[in-house]
């Protein structure tokens, strides 16, 4: 374990994992600064506390100086490698590690972490729900919400903490070892800040870096990029698929999922498809990733099903909003990439009203132009990413663009009829015009229910 007493630290952002993570330095006795480049009036809730305890703070930009006279940096997720002051201090020499790696060092008992382009909310729950309901002593965090930092006091020698990993958190670790990793896929996102696809794949990849033949990879075996990452490990690859049978790990045989734990193995009967109370394809890979994980961490398969059958769609995950006049609305606002809207979009059917748009990552967004011919009636853009969408899309379905999301959801509850889909699934992040996606969600759940009012106004 990694001594902090006496030792300068710099802690870069305060969002939710600077702020734990300071707090937690200090009171293992660490000299703390942090540095964030948002004013000090728009710090003002946490700034008095964080003087309280005697951590310095810098507002309104990095300082160099600030920077150099550390012994360690510890960033936050949201903060590119590439800001000027990291890369002149990494090129002295200085330590710089995330607040996942940070939490990694301190944390008591067996990890099981999980990432992938998609669906990692959704998973990271469910395995949480699995274990928690086996058992075992659970703590749930990263990347879901709960910085990795505030679950060490929790952790004992006995529980298993399951973590949502993302690649701003794996860019930066070194010791993290999980005893089960996860990928779920590998699809193109954040291209806006790892410059290449190849960039983000690798970042993924840190999962299993350091992971030993006693540990546990999960893999997605449909996923080619995902599937590439085997040949990397030095853990043994359990793999789901959904269009075939595997050596080890999760497949489906005549409507249900089943799973096999050693080669040649016996073949459990975990679930039917039919008892799974999520919507879409890509939910019965999360399911699949969470009974793999869950039976290797040694959860029982009628466990694993019964918490199954009792998970609760998380909100903003492809989140059933209301049925107003026979239109059913939905809440996708974690969509926040091309390849989360494609899912989404392949949920339905088809009659599907989208909502597209936010801040644009660099994406190219006429990879989803065959499932909207397919299935979408109209796109409603909203955002600042509006005209490249509108751009990338011309010819392929109606566009109509709407700036804002009020006027969206209002011109696409106007033209669905009975029967039809409203589905917010905006295939960009939500920084232009909200705090986050779930700010984003959350106004648009708000503007289902007020139209529903209006509606009913309108009846009377
Ligand atoms: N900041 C700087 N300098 C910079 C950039 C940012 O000082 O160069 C400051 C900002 O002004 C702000 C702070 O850093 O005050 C924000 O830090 P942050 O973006 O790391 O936000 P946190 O609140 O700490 O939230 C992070 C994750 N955010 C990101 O990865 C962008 C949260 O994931 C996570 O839930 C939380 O830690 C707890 O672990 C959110 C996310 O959008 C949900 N994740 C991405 C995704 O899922 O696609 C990866």
């Amino acid at each position: 374990m990694m001594e902090l007493k006496g030792k300068k630290v710099l802690v870069v952002g305060l969002g939710k994992s600077g702020l734990a993570a300071a707090l937690f330095l200090r009171r293992r006795g660490a000299q703390v600064t942090v540095s964030d480049v948002r004013s000090a009036e728009a710090l003002a809730r946490d700034i008095p506390a964080l003087l309280e305890e005697g951590i310095m703070v810098e507002t309104g930009g990095h300082g160099l100086l600030t920077f150099r006279r550390q012994d360690l940096i510890v960033v936050s997720p949201g903060v590119s490698l590439d800001t000027p002051e990291l890369v002149q201090v990494k090129s002295f020499g200085l330590p710089v590690i995330g607040e996942l790696e940070l939490a990694a060092r301190f944390l008591k008992g067996k990890l099981a972490a999980i990432t992938g382009s998609n669906g990692k909310t959704t998973t990271t729950a469910l395995l949480g729900e699995i274990l928690d309901a086996s058992g075992f002593r659970t703590l749930v965090g990263g990347n879901i919400g709960v910085p990795v930092v505030s679950l060490i006091d929790e952790s004992t020698d006995e529980t298993w903490s399951v973590l949502e990993v993302s690649s701003f958190q794996l860019e930066t670790t070194e010791e993290f070892h999980p005893n089960i990793a996860v990928i779920l896929n590998i699809t193109p996102d954040h291209l806006d800040r790892h410059g290449t696809f190849e960039n983000y794949a690798m970042a993924k990849e840190r999962i299993f870096a350091a992971q030993a033949a006693s540990d546990a990879l999960v893999l997605n075996a449909d996923n080619v990029r995902t599937a590439a990452s085997a040949a990397r490990s030095a853990a043994p690859v359990y793999w789901f698929s959904m269009e075939h049978s595997v050596p080890r790990g999760a497949w489906i045989e005549e409507g249900a999922i089943v799973y096999r734990g050693v080669r040649d193995g016996a073949v459990e009967h975990i679930i039917p498809l039919s008892a799974i109370p999520l919507k879409g394809e890509h939910n019965v890979e999360n399911v699949m990733a969470a009974i793999c994980a869950a039976r290797l961490a040694g959860a029982p398969a009628d466990e694993i099903r019964r918490a199954i059958e009792k998970f609760k769609a998380v909100e903003h995950r492809l989140e059933y909003v209301a049925t107003l006049n026979g239109v059913e609305f939905y809440n996708d606002s974690k969509a926040t990439n091309v390849d989360a809207t494609a899912k989404a979009i392949a949920a339905f059917s088809g009659g599907i009203h989208l909502i597209l748009g936010g801040k644009d990552k660099n994406s190219d967004y006429t990879q989803l132009s065959p499932l909207l011919r397919e299935r979408v009636r109209a796109v409603y853009t909203i955002g600042s990413a509006a005209a490249k969408i509108e751009s990338h899309l011309r010819g392929v379905v109606p566009l109509h663009s709407c700036e804002t999301l009020e006027r969206a959801v209002s011109a696409a509850a106007s033209a669905a009829h009975h029967g039809e889909i409203v589905l917010l699934a905006p295939a960009c992040s939500s920084f232009d015009q909200f705090d986050s996606y779930e700010h984003r969600g959350r106004a648009f759940k708000e503007l289902v229910n007020d139209w529903r009012g209006w509606k009913v106004w309108q009846n009377a």
